[in-house]
């Protein structure tokens, strides 16, 4: 499995995705497989979150759609930070239209995902057309997809049969546009066709938490050593775990206080997740 290999050493399996090399060589740089998930509806909690870890992740993960006071300036605040912090920026958009839409999606509207975002994800629900209709916005732009493979929510339905689906379609995409995989283990491995070549895959998982086992909406966590180490994932994705001491409205001192809770949850999932891949590539 190449999930065997550093991080670092997989670089040149991605000749054809240049979204794919600068991640896995940021993570080198960085020493972090870690990448927040920025959940909240504030324009400046999104800014002072990122700020405050941006130094601990390789990768920071947005709902877009979520900032009630999202204009273009948010966007340029935000690249300013990954050129700062050295991050890439991913939209955790989930599209699921057939490919004429999710193109227009992509591109256009009010928050422009492609012009700014690295990396988003897709639905294989409606066939593969979604691929194509994403590649058209994204290749041009050096962008990279991410299939959901599986999902880390209670009672998915993403599994078995679909899961390799979304393997396989993978695998099809011959441009390298689809760099990986939203799952909870190595479905690249798991599901490989036996009639093509192996591929490298990144694989990117949320659902990861050291404090709890999940929430009252069907969220599951996993922490990080069973999610790198026994499941052989390249990425952890963390949202409240990190950013949480900052959801509450506050005054100055209390805000500063909990900035400072979120750095040192971001260094905490930081090592965790670095711990945890050494382990594995050392075994
Ligand atoms: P949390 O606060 O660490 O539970 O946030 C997890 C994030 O990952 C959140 O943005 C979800 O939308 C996202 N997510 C997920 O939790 N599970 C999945 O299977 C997928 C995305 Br796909």
């Amino acid at each position: 499995s190449t999930s065997l290999q550093p991080y670092g050493s997989r670089v040149g399996n991605f000749a054809k995705n240049a979204a794919a090399r600068n991640i896995l060589e940021t993570m080198e740089r960085k020493q972090s497989n870690l990448c927040v998930s920025v959940d909240v509806t504030k324009k400046k909690d999104l800014l002072d979150i990122v700020d405050a870890v941006g130094e601990a992740v390789i990768m920071v993960k947005t709902h877009i759609d979520i900032v009630e006071d999202f204009d273009m300036d948010l966007v340029v605040q935000l690249t300013a930070l990954a050129k700062k912090h050295d991050f890439v920026i991913f939209e955790d958009r989930k599209f699921a239209d057939i490919g004429n839409t999710v193109s227009l999606q992509y591109a256009a509207g009010v928050h422009k995902i492609a012009s700014w975002s690295d990396i988003t994800n897709a639905h294989l629900v409606p066939g593969t057309g979604i691929i194509d209709g994403l590649a058209k916005v994204g290749e041009p732009l050096g962008r990279g997809l991410l299939l959901l493979a599986e999902m880390s929510s209670k009672g998915t339905l993403a599994a078995g049969e679909y899961t390799r689906a979304n393997v396989e379609a993978a695998y099809n995409n011959e441009s390298g546009f689809v760099m990986g995989f939203i799952a909870m283990g190595r479905v690249d491995d798991k599901y490989a066709p036996a009639d093509k070549p192996k591929r490298d895959f990144l694989v990117l998982t949320p659902g990861v938490g050291l404090d709890v086992t999940g929430d009252a909406m069907g969220q599951q966590y996993r922490t990080p050593d069973e999610v790198i180490y026994k499941s052989g994932c390249d990425v952890i994705i963390v949202g409240r775990g990190i950013y949480g001491a900052l959801t509450k409205e506050s005054d100055d001192t209390a805000r500063q206080a909990a900035v400072e809770s979120v750095r040192k949850q971001g260094n905490r999932y930081r090592e965790a997740g670095w711990e945890a891949y050494l382990k594995r590539i050392n075994h």
